[in-house]
């Protein structure tokens, strides 16, 4: 029989990156009282991981819950909230919470408004007919347009085709920072009261059959020390008993016996040990062996396995190959094929939106991600758990039409830039293929939206860096695939690339400073066909930069130091994959990576050029 579990609602934050989840959830543990009165708290809380911390954004979601105490009927409600990445990039991690809860907070930040990402998030939440609560966040900047920002968030809604339920949706304006909202946007109350009874008056609690055969599907994978794998889900019908014999439905089809060794629940930061759950209830389960996002649990007798989870097929794609340079092994732990292979295909079952292949090589595997800060992640995620590998220049995924014609995936950009580099960024952007689709002003910047190829993105955001002086800011959506758009013309630059292997001095690196940028300093030890630098040059420049003044005589010797190198410019890892031309592999190791040819030696790089220009002229 189906019930409705009234001390329950389950909830999802959405929104744009930056619109202000994070710091959202922060406000509502802490005034849940999820922290005891002497904890100290550190600032987005939810955001556990060192690479979140580093780079001050979500990239994986994570679920708490908190108990608010209803002071209108003095009755608790449990709520179980996700908090989600807005980065395009990890939407995955958005389309794979979805099915866990009832409704949504839709963030919007009051001066930006609706921002590609919250197109996204919030077309996948109204086509699983979830219930949304708009929250018009960061109503204290100064900048602040909430009337605005809300007419377009209507507007967005009524395009995606929003039902009238959806559509009637309710607004509490918020602070984020202060843990203040209010139904009106003139003056906030000084906590979330207004937002929690929103959540408990609008969200529909869990309408379920605890009666049912038990069954939950899979939405999230973890490890512990102590249990080994975990599992998290909603269970969607039935109860789940610890110690019960249950059954896996993989997605393979197959079907496995397996039994519920532990079982928990949130509460708060915490995971709480319980003997039983049911429908409605999100929980944890410690026990499984074989299991991947996406796979049902079952009661023994029921195996018809729950929809599936669909998320966004890649766009991007890299090889991860086996390292292979001098170097290798200097400071890795895992860098054999098979530790490689292993360690990807485990990513593959937690990292929806993550693909891998074999290849023809067998120290080379294809990786395909959303988008390049997604394989980024990865790539640093791997290093630091001692991995030691190359990657290759990232690369658009083509598909073809049903007549074989060539289709590549196109972007919407939306770049927000200081009126005065306005005439640079349209220079870039018309450069690779884009079209300027609107532009528009907002006080001293000006928004422009482009269409564009993925192809022409990649390499460009370190571009509109340099050529805005740091003052732009661009965000990009998927927007589909259309005819391939022709060529897109690649760097503009060219590598300087080491002659022989050794250590940099000062004298040889003078020298190739006079024909770039260098990367690195004196003192470093280098390979033969290692990139050091960048230079404007059409094609890449070999340099001796291990070069010792010849010494005459003491005076001389003294000489050398007078040679004084700028500073080097030291690639970030998103900037060296940026750079990569398609005959170099990045070296990604622990303590560092390199930027080198593919073909080491000067020379048969020499004869692979030749060989291709006598194709091209063929
Ligand atoms: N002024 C102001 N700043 C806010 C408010 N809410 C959040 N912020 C700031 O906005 C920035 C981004 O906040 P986060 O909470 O990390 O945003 P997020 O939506 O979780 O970002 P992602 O998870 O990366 O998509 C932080 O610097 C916050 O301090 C607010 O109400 N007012
Ligand atoms: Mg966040």
């Amino acid at each position: 029989m189906l019930t409705k579990r009234e001390e329950i609602r389950n909830i999802a934050i959405i929104a744009h990156v930056d619109h202000g989840k994070t710091t959202l959830l922060d406000a509502m543990l802490k005034q849940t009282q999820v922290f005891g009165d002497h904890q100290i708290i550190s600032e987005r809380v939810m955001d556990s991981y060192d690479l979140e911390k580093e780079r001050g954004i979500t990239i994986l979601s994570k679920n708490t819950s908190v108990i608010y105490l209803d002071q209108r009927s003095n009755k608790e409600i449990k709520i179980n909230i996700i908090d989600t990445p807005g980065h395009a990039d990890f939407g995955g991690e958005v389309e794979r919470v979805l099915n866990m809860v009832d409704g949504v907070l839709l963030l919007v930040d009051a001066a930006e408004g609706p921002m590609p990402q919250t197109r996204f998030v919030l077309k996948k939440a109204l086509a699983m007919g979830l219930k949304p609560i708009v929250v018009i966040n960061k109503i204290d900047r100064k900048d602040a347009v909430p009337q605005i920002a809300l007419n377009d968030t209507f507007d967005l809604f009524i395009e995606l085709g929003a039902d009238e339920n959806q559509a009637s949706f309710t607004i509490v304006y918020c602070n984020a920072v202060l843990g203040k909202s209010s139904l009106v946007n003139t003056e906030l109350e000084n906590d979330l009261r207004a937002l929690f009874e929103t959540i408990i008056d609008q969200i529909p609690a869990p309408y379920v059959d605890s009666d049912a055969p038990f069954q939950m599907l899979i939405a999230n994978l973890g490890y512990d020390e102590h249990l080994g794998t975990t599992c998290l889900g909603r269970v969607f019908s039935g109860k789940a008993t610890e110690g019960e014999n249950i059954i896996i439905i993989k997605n393979t089809n197959e079907i496995l016996n397996e039994k519920i060794k532990y079982l928990f629940v949130f509460e708060g930061l915490k995971k709480k040990r319980v003997k039983q759950v049911s429908a409605g209830d999100i929980a944890f389960i410690a026990g499984i062996h074989d299991v991947s996002i996406g796979e049902t649990l079952s009661s023994i007798d029921n195996t018809a396995p729950l929809p599936r989870i669909m998320v966004e097929e890649p766009t991007v794609k890299m090889s991860f190959e086996v390292n292979n340079s001098p170097f290798s092994g200097r400071s890795g732990k895992y860098l054999t094929t098979r530790q490689i292979r292993e360690r990807l295909f485990r990513e593959t079952k937690n990292n929806m939106a993550l693909r891998v292949e074999d290849t023809e090589f067998a120290d080379r595997f294809v990786v395909s991600g959303r988008g390049e800060l997604h394989l980024a992640i990865l790539i640093e995620t791997m290093r630091r758990e001692g991995y030691e590998f190359q990657v290759s220049r990232p690369e658009v995924i083509f598909r073809h039409d049903d007549d074989g014609k060539v289709l590549e995936p196109f972007e919407e950009a939306i770049i927000e830039v200081v009126n005065d580099y306005v005439g640079p960024v349209i220079e870039l952007f018309g450069g690779r293929r884009g079209q300027l689709l609107s532009m528009e002003n907002k006080l001293d910047a000006t928004i422009l939206r482009y269409q564009i190829p993925t192809r022409g993105l990649l390499g460009l955001r370190q571009q509109l860096m340099t050529i805005s002086r740091g003052q732009g800011i661009m965000h990009t959506i998927f927007s589909g695939y259309f005819p391939h758009a022709g060529e897109v013309p690649s760097r503009k630059s060219s590598s300087l690339v080491a002659w022989e292997t050794g250590v940099a001095s000062t004298y040889g690196l003078k020298n190739a400073e006079d024909r770039g940028i260098l990367f690195i300093g004196a003192g470093v030890e280098v390979y033969e066909g290692m990139v050091i630098g960048e230079t404007y040059n059409e094609s890449d420049i070999t340099v001796n930069v291990c070069k010792k003044k010849h010494l005459t005589n003491m005076r001389s010797s003294n000489k050398d130091l007078e040679y004084r190198l700028s500073t080097p410019r030291e690639l970030s890892l998103d900037e060296a994959m940026e750079f990569l031309a398609d005959d170099e592999l990045l070296e990604v190791t622990p303590d560092n990576f390199r930027i080198r040819k593919r073909k080491l030696n000067a020379e048969d790089r020499g004869k692979a050029l030749k060989q291709k220009s006598t194709i091209l002229s063929d």
